[in-house]
């Protein structure tokens, strides 16, 4: 019997007020995004830096930093490279693992694993090896928290001996939560899974001392409850995560797509596709009691596009939804089901939300059916 615990959420949330975000100024985002090569920004200490992550820049690996550093091979179509730079207070510490690296604050826990030569194929070691050397790490540290993971697989929706890249993936991801569960009270991370045109596999991901509130999408079936036909393990990752920061929280909306309950919607209609993908991240802003035009230069979306002709029609249509405040970058990756033409994620800074809650610990209960 295999079984990851997961519990339900230990904090509460408390409604964040619209009229807050616009009265009193809306938190900042802790990361600043370049839209060129540097590799540094005059204005950031290096001791401020707990890591980068490159969008485009596979040509560019000279580039080097001494930061923990992804290099994700995915096309930006708005623009060349993109550079997040993500903030901190002052590192207090940090180490580079083998294929990870990692640097953190006393608060947050960034890390980047990357296998360069990773192939399709054997993705499901590949997953495996790669969150053991994660969660070896956060939890050594004293980060045991994962609150957010950016997953990078190649030729992800690609059928090798009966089972997809992407479902290998998630046995792969499956056993490592097995071999070493999340701590008690801990919230299934936010993740997305994104396909990339060339061999290789990397994440990078934010873990805390913290757990985070897991959020769900009332129109969306748990993706950890996701019947069997999509795959042997379903995915282990909840559809937005909220992480006390401070005296403020950040949410992290997961990759989300046209999907209701568990099925794919508007086959080949990117514009429905779109609308839908709309529907399900405007229910997770509700569950803080925002909506997209209460969101300004707090908030950042990334849109993967599976295919570049799509990109004015996709664009346009978001600047419809989101005010122009809101950043957002555009890259041209696959979805991890070749039904889905896009999928979008996103991260939004808000005035303090969450507080310990006062009933007792939740019960433990298994997440997953066993084989
Ligand atoms: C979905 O809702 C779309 O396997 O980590 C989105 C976010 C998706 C994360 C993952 C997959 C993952 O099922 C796909």
């Amino acid at each position: 019997m295999t079984r990851v615990l997961m519990s339900s959420a230990p904090l509460a949330v408390q409604r964040t007020a619209a009229s807050s975000l616009r009265a009193a100024g809306r938190p900042a985002l802790p990361f600043r995004i370049r839209r060129d090569n540097a590799a540094t920004d005059p204005g950031i200490p290096v001791h401020r830096l707990l890591g980068l992550i490159r969008y485009g820049d596979s040509d560019d690996r000279e580039a080097a930093s001494p930061l923990p550093t992804a290099h994700i091979p995915l096309r930006c179509l708005d623009h060349g490279p993109v550079t997040l730079m993500w903030l901190g207070r002052p590192v207090i510490g940090g180490s580079p693992v083998d294929r990870l690296a990692c640097r953190f604050d006393g608060e947050t826990l960034f890390g980047v694993y990357q296998d360069e030569r990773a192939e399709p194929a054997t993705i499901e070691n590949t997953t495996d090896a790669a969150y053991r050397a994660m969660l070896e790490a956060a939890y050594s540290a004293g980060y045991p928290h994962i609150h957010r993971i950016w997953n990078y697989l190649p030729d992800i929706n690609r059928e090798i001996a009966g089972l997809e890249v992407y479902q290998a993936f998630c046995i792969g991801r499956q056993r490592a939560f097995d071999r070493d569960p999340l701590p008690a009270g801990a919230a299934v991370p936010a993740a997305c899974a994104i396909g990339t045109p060339i061999p290789g596999f990397s994440l990078y991901f934010l873990a805390g001392q913290q757990p985070a509130v897991p959020l769900s999408n009332p129109r969306q079936v748990e993706a950890y409850q996701y019947p069997p036909q999509y795959g042997p393990r379903s995915p282990a990752f909840s559809r937005a995560v909220l992480v006390p920061q401070g005296c403020s929280a950040l949410l992290h909306l997961s990759g989300t797509a046209s999907i209701v309950g568990h099925e794919s919607r508007h086959l080949d209609r990117v514009q429905a596709q779109l609308s839908e993908t709309l529907a399900n991240l405007a229910a997770l802003l509700q569950q803080v009691g925002i909506v997209f035009s209460d969101l300004g230069d707090n908030a950042f979306f990334t849109v993967y596009l599976r295919h570049e002709p799509h990109f004015p029609l996709v664009r346009d249509q978001l600047a419809e939804v989101l005010p122009p405040a809101v950043d957002r970058i555009f890259l041209q990756g696959d979805i991890c089901r070749s039904s889905l033409l896009l999928e979008i994620e996103g991260i939004i800074a808000l005035p303090g939300t969450v507080r310990p809650d006062a009933s007792p610990p939740p019960r433990k209960r298994p997440i997953h059916r066993s084989s």
